[in-house]
């Protein structure tokens, strides 16, 4: 009997990979497998790209390309391992959309979240909708480019929009329907539309406590913007993860050599499979750590109160009714931004593991900065735009890399440590341990600057959480694996060696 597989398109801001898990080992015939396999077979570029007018857009059409020579390679790996596919699911990051036509064609090429057109709309929208409505129903920490306000920005005209405002407003009167990115990849593979809930949950129209769209939200926000009120009929349907989206097209299967396969819908934000597959117990909170890192707990249910409001805690949704109660830190984006610069500079790539080392060697705590700061946000010139936060707060720093490093990952540290006990406090929970998933923890020097900023032992691993929760989702979907969050997290264990990392202190 052949194996059973589940392919995992993990579509990140830098880069999208084409994972096969391959569920069960050699000698586990028998019974349910207790652990997963993950095999790479593809991996492509991706990164927003300036266009024409200088608006930060997504190449969906090259990550589309990437996806179909991975799911080919994919059938290739699967059949020199006797492995049978009996799903495909896609995660990507959260709340950027694309607009379809009347045609069901790509109206264009969807913004990045990181595009500055929706500067100063989140406060514009909150003078007519205070944030403290938003919150009641949706839950959400301010971000400013929630969908909610890029679709404000999409269709105002007003002088902080101009650049990019009207022509965005064109692609809003053509759109006929939203599509998050994964649905929007699920709709090429499938030709079905719909709206998968995690990550309908970034979108600001949400309700946190339904898990639906909210008729109150989007009345308000159409009685404010007139242009908006065809927004409620372009939102597709919402399915939990776990449900079938339909089966691989006619073309899709001739361009792959893949056979009839099911699409499963997932947890198909990044963030919430990667929490589905983070090995948790009671008492442990999260920090998701890539481009951004997402730290947190895991929570039965929203917490709407005035002080979290406050402390800027989001409630997004995650699997089996779960809520993702956190707040987004910055995270390496940061640092990467700064090692790509370096990188231009030197005409060569950056050593990266060879700066670590050296930033481990540098003094501690010379400074904090605030990387959580909107200053941050966009791409570009970031160790000057780090250095001067440094020489703001009037520390005289050496002008090294090293030096700049160590002050960007203390820095992520003390923010990851703040939102950790802030959550803790805020949801009454007592957190012992704290679990680093994802490229990050990877990264030894900040998993010890962690712990010590936050007095407690860090456990990090599995880098791949995000391909895991996706895979381990489709395997249940079909019945491969049973049971709850805990037997999810059982067969993760099993299958990932985890490194702990305890508070003593680092220099
Ligand atoms: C991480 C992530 C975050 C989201 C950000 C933007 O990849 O999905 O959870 O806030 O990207 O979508």
């Amino acid at each position: 009997v052949r194996r059973p597989g589940f392919v995992a398109v993990d579509l990140g801001a830098t880069s999208g990979r084409v994972m096969l898990g391959i569920m069960g080992s050699e000698s586990e015939s028998e019974g349910p497998p207790s652990k997963v396999e993950l095999v790479e077979c593809g991996r492509f570029a991706n990164g927003p790209r300036a266009d024409d007018d200088g608006a930060l857009r997504w190449d969906v059409r090259a990550l589309w390309g990437g996806i179909l020579d991975g799911l080919r390679s994919a059938g290739r790996v699967a059949s020199e391992r006797g492995v049978e596919i009996r799903g495909v699911g896609v995660d990507s990051w959260a709340i950027d959309h694309a607009f379809l036509d009347a045609s069901g064609d790509l109206v264009a090429d969807p913004f990045c979240y990181r595009d500055p057109r929706t500067d100063g709309v989140a406060d514009e929208v909150y003078r007519r909708i205070p944030f403290a409505d938003h919150y009641a129903v949706n839950g959400l920490q301010h971000l400013p480019f929630t969908t909610e306000f890029q679709l404000v920005a999409g269709v105002s005209t007003g002088s902080t929009t101009e650049k990019t405002g009207s022509a965005s407003g064109g692609e809003w009167a053509r759109a006929e329907q939203l599509l998050l990115i994964p649905d929007l990849i699920g709709y090429w593979l499938t030709g079905r539309r719909v709206a998968e809930v995690t990550n309908a949950s970034t979108t600001g129209l949400l309700d946190a406590r339904t898990r639906t769209w909210s008729a109150e939200l989007l009345g308000r926000l159409a009685a404010e913007y007139p242009e908006l009120a065809g927004l409620r009929d372009r939102l597709p349907e919402l399915v939990e993860p776990g449900a079938a989206v339909g089966h691989l097209l006619p073309e899709v299967q001739e361009a792959t050599g893949l056979g009839d396969v099911p699409v499963l819908a997932i947890a198909s934000h990044d963030t919430a499979s990667a929490v589905a597959a983070t090995p948790l117990r009671d008492g442990a909170a999260y920090i998701s750590s890539g481009t951004w890192s997402l730290v947190g707990l895991e929570l039965p249910a929203p917490v709407l109160t005035k002080a979290s409001r406050a402390a800027n805690f989001t409630n997004e949704l995650g699997l089996d009714g779960t809520v993702r109660y956190l707040r987004n830190v910055m995270g390496l984006w940061v640092l990467d931004e700064c090692v790509r610069a370096w990188s231009a500079d030197d005409g060569a790539p950056v050593d990266l593991p060879g700066l670590l080392d050296a930033a481990a060697a540098e003094p501690g705590g010379r400074c904090l900065v605030d990387v959580d700061g909107d200053e941050f946000l966009a791409p570009g010139d970031m160790p000057r735009r780090v250095s001067d936060a440094v020489a703001r707060l009037g520390v005289d720093l050496p002008g090294t890399r090293p030096a700049l490093v160590r002050v960007i990952l203390d820095s992520l540290a003390a923010s990851s440590a703040r939102a950790i006990s802030d959550a803790s406090s805020l949801a009454g929970v007592v957190v012992s341990a704290v679990h680093v998933v994802g490229g990050g923890s990877q990264n030894e020097l900040l998993c010890r600057l962690t712990s010590k900023a936050a007095g407690l032992p860090v456990i990090a691993g599995p880098v791949e959480a995000t391909a895991l929760g996706n895979v381990l989702v489709q395997a249940r979907a079909v019945g491969v694996v049973s049971g709850d969050l805990a037997a999810l997290r059982d067969v993760v264990r099993s299958s990932v060696a985890l490194r702990r990392y305890d508070p003593e202190p680092v220099r």
